[in-house]
């Protein structure tokens, strides 16, 4: 019995020495240690054994058990850890690995210009007023004292789709909205930013569809000095601390006086080159006094408040600045020209 007993234990453990796996392990468990096991068999087999022999092989038979079981026990652990270390090393990531590039866009270099217009003037007070791109005559014309038939309807030809209804042809028909919904009241101290449509045969200078930003400034006593003070830190804070502006008489239907100005050539800081054609000015925006008429039309009374309004194209700045040669590489959306402006400001 008690050689049976060993040569039981001796073989248990060999085959346990030899499981691999979970479910080699448990087979092995019901085999030796199980209800119906050989273990089990054994201690069944007792009752033939002489009382005085009972206790002994009683014994026995718990120490080989408890043996096997300690053996199990160490056996499993092993076998779970074996299969961690596994897993962990199939699973294992190289943090030094170089990371996948993703693709970045870039803000398009009008929406660039825009938002810089936009920083110095708010900056300055003012707020960004924005409206729609189909107007109504009335905003776009009439209430800007441009009455059907004048000739400054020629100036800027527009494409209409129905006799009374238009593509704007300028911001400004945003800003006689915004004068409307302040109801006569003042401050009013706006930038508007936006396209507008010209009919107009594209070429390297003119597009059918280009930016405006306009402003306007409305309140007691505003004069043309104070045109003059906005526009030069506006070209200073664009171009440069060096920058001067020149102011030249000009017309517009909508304010009285008007001027055109000029700044400081950027390329030669006014000393004259190809691009401010020797005369070492540029000239990028359009002002004046905002015309009584325009006002009182708005809901302003004239007598009261005065204003100052300007214009300028978003396109030819960005074109200055960044040395863009052709109004049209601003629409076409070639990849290789708008890359161009991935980290400039
Ligand atoms: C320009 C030039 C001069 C202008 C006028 C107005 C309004 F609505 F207040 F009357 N907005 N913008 C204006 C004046 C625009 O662009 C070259």
């Amino acid at each position: 019995m008690k050689e049976q007993l060993q040569k039981l234990r001796e073989q248990a453990m060999d085959e346990l020495a030899k499981c691999e796996a979970q479910n080699e392990l448990t087979e092995w468990k019901v085999q030796y240690l199980g209800k119906k096991g050989e273990l089990t068999s054994i201690l069944r087999g007792m009752g033939q054994l002489s009382p005085e022999k009972r206790p002994l092989v009683g014994q026995l038979v718990n120490d080989v058990r408890s043996a096997l079981e300690h053996a199990y026990e160490q056996k499993e652990a092993e076998l779970k850890r074996k299969a961690l270390e596994e897993k962990l090393k199939a699973e294992a990531i190289d943090v030094t690995l170089p990371g996948r590039m993703v693709p970045v866009g870039v803000v398009h270099p009008l929406n660039r210009v825009i938002r810089e217009i936009e920083d110095i003037f708010i900056g300055l007070g003012f707020e960004v007023a924005e409206g729609p791109e189909v107007e109504t005559d009335y905003y776009n014309f009439e209430a800007l004292n441009i009455p059907k038939n004048h000739p400054a309807r020629d100036m800027q030809d527009t494409f209409y789709l129905t006799e009374e209804i238009l593509m704007r042809t300028h911001t400004s028909p945003v800003q006689v909205r915004t004068l409307e919904a302040k109801k006569g009241t003042v401050p009013v101290r706006i930038i508007c930013p936006g396209r507008v449509y010209r009919r107009d045969d594209d070429d390297a200078t003119h597009s059918h569809l280009f930016t405006q930003v306009e402003g306007l400034v409305v309140d007691r006593q505003i004069r043309m000095s104070d045109l003059k003070g906005i526009l030069l830190t506006f070209a200073r804070q664009m171009f440069g601390p060096e920058q001067q502006i020149r102011l030249r008489p000009s017309y517009f239907p909508f304010t009285e006086p008007s001027t055109e100005v000029d700044v400081t050539c950027m390329a030669c800081r006014g000393d004259g080159c190809r691009i401010c054609k020797h005369t070492g000015w540029i000239e990028i925006l359009g002002a004046g006094m905002v015309h009584p008429r325009v006002l009182e039309m708005a809901g302003y009374d004239s007598e009261t408040y005065t204003g100052f309004a300007f214009g300028m194209g978003v396109e030819r700045i960005a074109m200055l600045k960044y040395g863009v040669d052709d109004i049209r590489y601003f629409y076409v959306n070639d990849v290789r020209f708008l890359k161009q402006f991935a980290s400039r400001s």
